[in-house]
C-alpha cells in the first residue's frame, strides 16, 4: 500500500525501501523497461482509444495508423477506413501530419510510409453521397486501390486472352450459300445506312432523330454523349465496316468526355457504355476502350453506398450523389437494374486488377440469395435500405428481365464455375415454369406477370428475350430438363413471332395480351408501338444457333423486310407508333440499341456459328460480347 502511495521519481524513493546498490540498479532498470513498454503500447491501441489521443498529438495518431494500414493494405482495400485517413502522404516530403512533438521513431515510421505510398492518390469526384431517406455519409472517392501499392502495376495480358479464344472473333468464313451471304450483306448495308445518317446529322449526340435530321440527347446518361457511337462500335467492327469503325473510335479518343455532371441511370450507363467499351476492348485490344470503361466504372461506385450495398438506380456522375427513381415504390431499387451489373463488373475487376467491382456485385448476389422469395419468385422492387421486397410484382419482361439473363450468363461466363449463379437461375426458372408459364386458349405458350399472386396475362416485347435465354440454359442442361426447356424456349419464341405476324406491319407491339379473346395482340392503344427493339430477333438468333432450324432465319428475314418497309426513312430508321396500321406514323427516333442489338443479332443470324461463337462469348443485355473465362484470367473476388 505504501509503495502505491509513493510515486516513482520522488527523491529517496528506492532508498526508502531499504535497497542495496545492485538491487537499486536492477530496480531502476526494470522501471525504465516498464515505462518504455507502456509508451510503445500506445501505438498499438486502436485510433479510437482515448488514451492514445491523450498521450499522442491528434495528427500523429492518424498518421501512425495510416502508416500501419499502408503496410497491411492490399489492392483489395476499399474500406471506410481509407476514407477517414489520408490515403497517401506526399512523396519524398516531410509527412504533412508529422508533429514536431512526435517521437523520432514515429517520424521515421511516417517517412517510410510516405516513401511506400508514392505520389498522392488521384481524387475522383463523388466524395459525398446523398441518398433518399436522409442518410448521408462520407464515401470513398472511388473504389480504386490505395496508392501505396508496392507491387508492379497490374497489367491485363491481352495477348494471352486472345490465345484463349477457340474461334477467330469474326469467324473463319467457311462455305455458305449465296442467299445467306446476300441477306447478311443487306443487314450490313442497313447498319451502314443507320451509322452514316447518325454521323451526318447527330454525331456525338445520343441518338439520331431521322425525320427532323438532328440529334437527341435525353436524360438517361447523366450528361454523357455519344450513346450511339459506343453502342455501335462492336457491331461496326464485327461487320467489318472498317472506315466507320475508325470514325467511331476517333470520336471516343477525341471527344468522349467523362467529366460530366448529370443524372444517369446506373443500369443504362453500365449496359450501353461500359458494356460497349469493354466488348470493343476485348475485340480489338485498343487501350482507349479499356481505360474509358474503367474510368466510367469508378464513377458508378458511389451508387453502391447504401446500407445493404444494393445500388440505387440514379447517380450523378459528377458529384456521386445517388437516389432511387421517383416512380419506384418507396425508394426501392429495381431487380433488372441492380441485377444487371454482374457481367460487366467482373470484367472491370479482371481488367483493372481491382476487386472492388467484383465485390460490389458479389454482395448483391449475397443479399438476393438470402432474402425470402415468395413462391420462389423474385419480385421487381427491393429496398436498398432494408434489403427486403417492397412490392410483389414479378415479371420476366420489363423491371425483371435481364436479372434472370445475367444469372445464366454469369455461370457461362465463368466457364461454368459459378455454380451459385446456375442454382439461382435453375430455381428461378422452376418457379417461373410453375407459376407464370401459361398456354392460351389458342395454344400459344406465354409467360404471364404476377401481382401478389394474381396473374396478368400479358407479355411485353421485352419478355421475348426469354426464348433465347431459356434455350441457352437448356443447351447446357441434360436429360428431360434439357428437352423440356428447349421446347419451352421454342414455344415462347414462336408466340413472340405470332405477335409480329398478327400485326399489319409484321412488327410486334410493345405488349400483347392473352385475355378477353385476344391472342398475342395488343389490346390497348398505348401498347401498339414498336421502337426498333431487339428481343424477338435476339431469340431467333439463339434458337438458330442452337437448333439450326431454318424457320428462325426465315422469321429473321421477315423482320428485315418489315424494317425496310415501315421503319426506314430518308435519314435513318425510325420506330413506329402503331404496328397495326401501314399508314406510317414514325416516332422520329433511331434508338442506339437498334445498332447495338437489333442489327447485330440479325447479322449474326445470317453468319456462320463461329462469328462471335457462343463457345467464346456471352452477350451482355445490350448485345455487347464479353469473353468467357476459359483460362485463369479470373477476376479477383470472383467465385
Ligand atoms: C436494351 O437496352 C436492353 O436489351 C435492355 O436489357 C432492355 N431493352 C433494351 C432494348 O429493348
Amino acid at each position: 500500500m505504501v509503495v502505491l502511495r509513493k510515486l516513482p521519481g520522488m527523491p529517496g524513493w528506492p532508498a526508502a525501501l531499504g535497497l542495496r546498490l545492485p538491487q537499486k540498479f536492477l530496480f531502476l532498470l526494470f522501471l525504465s523497461g516498464l515505462l518504455t513498454l507502456c509508451f510503445g503500447a500506445l501505438f498499438l491501441l486502436p485510433d479510437s482509444s482515448r488514451f492514445k489521443r491523450l498521450f499522442l498529438p491528434r495528427r500523429a495518431t492518424a498518421s501512425a495508423s495510416s502508416s500501419s494500414s499502408a503496410s497491411s493494405s492490399s489492392a483489395s482495400s476499399s474500406s471506410t477506413r481509407d476514407t477517414e485517413l489520408p490515403r497517401s502522404p506526399p512523396a519524398a516530403a516531410e509527412p504533412r501530419h508529422a508533429s514536431p512533438a512526435a517521437p523520432r521513431r514515429l517520424r521515421e515510421k511516417l517517412r517510410a510510409a510516405a516513401r511506400m505510398a508514392g505520389p498522392p492518390a488521384r481524387t475522383a469526384p463523388g466524395s459525398r453521397q446523398q441518398v433518399q431517406g436522409g442518410e448521408s455519409r462520407a464515401q470513398p472517392a472511388s473504389g480504386a486501390p490505395p496508392a501505396r501499392e508496392t507491387r508492379a502495376p497490374f497489367r491485363f495480358d491481352y495477348e494471352r486472352f486472345r490465345r484463349s479464344l477457340r474461334h477467330p472473333v469474326r469467324g473463319g468464313r467457311s462455305g455458305e450459300d449465296p442467299e445467306t451471304r446476300a441477306r447478311r450483306m443487306k443487314i450490313k448495308e442497313m447498319m451502314k445506312f443507320a451509322w452514316d445518317n447518325y454521323k451526318q446529322y447527330a454525331m456525338g449526340k445520343n441518338e439520331l432523330r431521322p425525320l427532323t435530321k438532328n440529334g437527341h440527347i435525353g436524360n438517361m446518361f447523366g450528361g454523357l454523349r455519344g450513346a450511339t457511337v459506343i453502342d455501335a462500335l462492336d457491331t461496326l467492327y464485327i461487320m467489318e465496316l472498317e472506315e466507320e469503325f475508325q470514325e467511331a473510335k476517333q470520336w471516343v479518343e477525341k471527344s468522349f468526355d467523362l467529366n460530366v455532371n448529370g443524372e444517369a441511370s446506373l443500369f443504362e450507363v453500365n449496359i450501353r457504355y461500359i458494356g460497349g467499351l469493354l466488348a470493343t476492348y476485348y475485340l480489338t485490344g485498343e487501350e482507349v476502350f479499356k481505360s474509358k470503361a474503367l474510368e466510367l466504372g469508378e464513377k458508378l461506385l458511389p451508387a453502391f453506398n447504401t446500407p445493404t450495398g444494393i445500388p440505387r438506380g440514379v447517380i450523378n456522375l459528377g458529384s456521386g450523389m445517388s437516389w432511387s427513381w421517383g416512380w419506384a415504390s418507396a425508394g426501392s431499387s429495381i431487380l433488372a437494374e441492380f441485377g444487371t451489373l454482374h457481367l460487366e463488373f467482373l470484367h472491370l475487376s479482371q481488367l483493372s486488377g481491382n476487386p472492388v467491382f467484383a465485390e460490389k456485385v458479389m454482395n448483391i448476389r449475397r443479399v438476393l440469395s438470402r432474402v425470402e422469395k415468395p413462391q420462389g419468385l423474385y419480385p421487381n422492387f427491393l429496398s436498398p435500405v432494408t434489403g427486403s421486397w417492397v412490392q410483389h410484382h414479378v415479371s420476366i419482361g420489363g423491371l425483371g428481365d435481364s436479372f434472370y439473363e445475367y444469372l445464366i450468363k454469369s455461370w457461362l461466363m465463368s466457364d461454368k464455375k459459378d455454380s451459385e449463379a446456375k442454382k439461382m437461375y435453375d430455381d428461378a426458372l422452376e418457379a417461373i415454369e410453375k407459376h407464370l408459364v401459361k398456354k392460351s386458349a389458342g395454344g400459344l405458350t406465354y409467360i404471364a406477370e404476377w401481382r401478389g399472386g394474381i396473374l396478368d396475362h400479358k407479355m411485353g416485347h421485352l419478355a421475348c428475350f426469354s426464348g433465347g435465354m431459356i434455350a441457352l440454359g437448356a443447351e447446357h442442361s441434360t436429360g428431360e430438363r434439357r428437352q423440356r426447356h428447349m421446347e419451352l424456349a421454342a414455344e415462347i419464341t414462336s408466340t413472340c413471332h405470332e405477335s409480329y405476324t398478327r400485326s399489319d406491319t409484321k412488327l410486334g407491339p410493345e405488349a400483347f395480351r392473352f385475355d378477353a379473346g385476344s391472342e398475342a395482340t395488343a389490346t390497348r392503344l398505348s401498347e401498339r408501338y414498336y421502337i426498333l427493339r431487339p428481343e424477338v430477333v435476339e431469340s431467333y438468333m439463339y434458337l438458330w444457333r442452337l437448333t439450326h432450324h431454318p424457320k428462325y432465319r426465315h422469321w429473321g428475314w421477315e423482320v428485315v423486310q418489315a424494317l425496310e418497309k415501315h421503319c426506314r426513312v430518308e435519314a435513318g430508321f425510325s420506330g413506329i407508333r402503331d404496328v397495326y396500321t401501314t399508314t406510317p406514323s414514325h416516332d422520329n427516333m433511331q434508338q442506339s440499341f437498334f445498332l447495338a442489338e437489333t442489327l447485330k443479332y440479325l447479322y449474326l443470324l445470317f453468319c456462320e456459328d463461329d462469328v462471335l461463337s457462343l463457345e467464346d462469348w456471352v452477350f451482355n443485355t445490350e448485345a455487347h460480347p464479353l469473353p468467357i473465362n476459359h483460362t485463369d484470367l479470373k477476376a479477383a473476388g470472383q467465385p
